[in-house]
């Protein structure tokens, strides 16, 4: 199994990788779903929408202000390395995330397609201007705009559009691999989810790396089942031996 998606990954001219929380699992981020995936009794159904903001913005602030703690005693471990040398041996290549966490950038990947946006920057709901924001923990829950205005994450909640350009970007990486990566997601959230049966219709390998099976598992090229910080490192290996293609 991993011989063969070795082989694959070697071959491939043109690759995109599709990552999920479960990437960052390792470094001490905890997933949204499955064990320990839970904040207090709540679902990300429950706290991850502009209602549930709207109803009670201390309680969803208090969420992310706790998520913004891990994440920023985290580090990228090293899967998320072996995907910044992937990134350099390949000509085509896109790096596709759900996390907003930005441990791949901290890792060193320079492309990168955040489909669900950036848990630093926050938004003000009065005035629109975004910014980042780093404090860690926030100095006040929820926090402030200079005008006033309540501030939001800058992050894409149920029932959001996704950044303006991210999709057509994903979509466009993920209708011209040669092979696709999916890495660490449950892959029940759409439209990133509906990246992979794309990726089979427009002709691309899927290799996906989980522990765990998901909905597409089954009609995949190959999947690989444990964690990304132990498989990646394994199948993409140190330089030289990645070929260019
Ligand atoms: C490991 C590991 C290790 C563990 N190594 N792996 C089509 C069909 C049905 C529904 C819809 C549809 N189209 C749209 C929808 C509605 C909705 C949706 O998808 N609902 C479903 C739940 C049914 N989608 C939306 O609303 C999206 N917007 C949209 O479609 O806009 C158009 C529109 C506008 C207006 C009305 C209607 C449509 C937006 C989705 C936004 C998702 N936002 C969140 C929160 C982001 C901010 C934040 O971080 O707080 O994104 S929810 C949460 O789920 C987060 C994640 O990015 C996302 C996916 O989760 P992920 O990454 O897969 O994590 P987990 O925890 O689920 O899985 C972890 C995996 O890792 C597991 O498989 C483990 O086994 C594995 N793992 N350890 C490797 N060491
Ligand atoms: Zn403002």
């Amino acid at each position: 199994m991993l011989d063969q998606a070795r082989q694959w990954l070697r071959a491939a001219r043109s690759m995109a990788v599709l990552t999920g929380a479960g990437i960052s699992a390792e470094s001490g981020v905890p997933t949204f779903r499955g064990p320990g995936g839970l904040w207090r009794q709540y679902r990300p159904e429950d706290l991850a929408t502009p209602e549930a903001f709207r109803r009670n913005p201390r309680l969803v602030w208090e969420w992310y202000d706790w998520r913004r703690q891990r994440i920023a005693q985290a580090r990228p471990h090293a899967g998320h390395e072996a995907l910044v040398r992937l990134e350099r041996a390949k000509p085509r290549f896109a790096l596709i995330t759900q996390n907003v966490d930005g441990l791949h950038e901290r890792a060193g990947s320079q492309r990168v397609i955040k489909l669900h946006g950036d848990i630093w920057t926050v938004r003000c709901l009065a005035c629109g201007r975004e910014r980042r924001d780093e404090r860690v923990p926030l100095p006040e829950i929820p926090p402030r705009c200079e005008c006033g205005g309540l501030l939001r994450p800058g992050v894409v909640w149920f029932g959001e559009s996704l950044p303006p350009g991210a999709w057509e970007q994903a979509e466009d990486a993920v209708r011209n691999c040669e092979l696709l990566l999916v890495i660490g997601t449950s892959a029940v959230v759409y439209p990133a989810a509906g990246l992979i049966p794309l990726a089979q219709a427009c002709g691309a390998r899927v290799i996906e790396v989980n522990p765990e099976e998901t909905p597409f598992s089954a009609r995949l090229d190959c999947s690989l089942r444990g964690p990304a910080g132990q498989i990646l490192p394994a199948l993409i290996p140190l330089e030289p031996n990645v070929q260019t293609g």
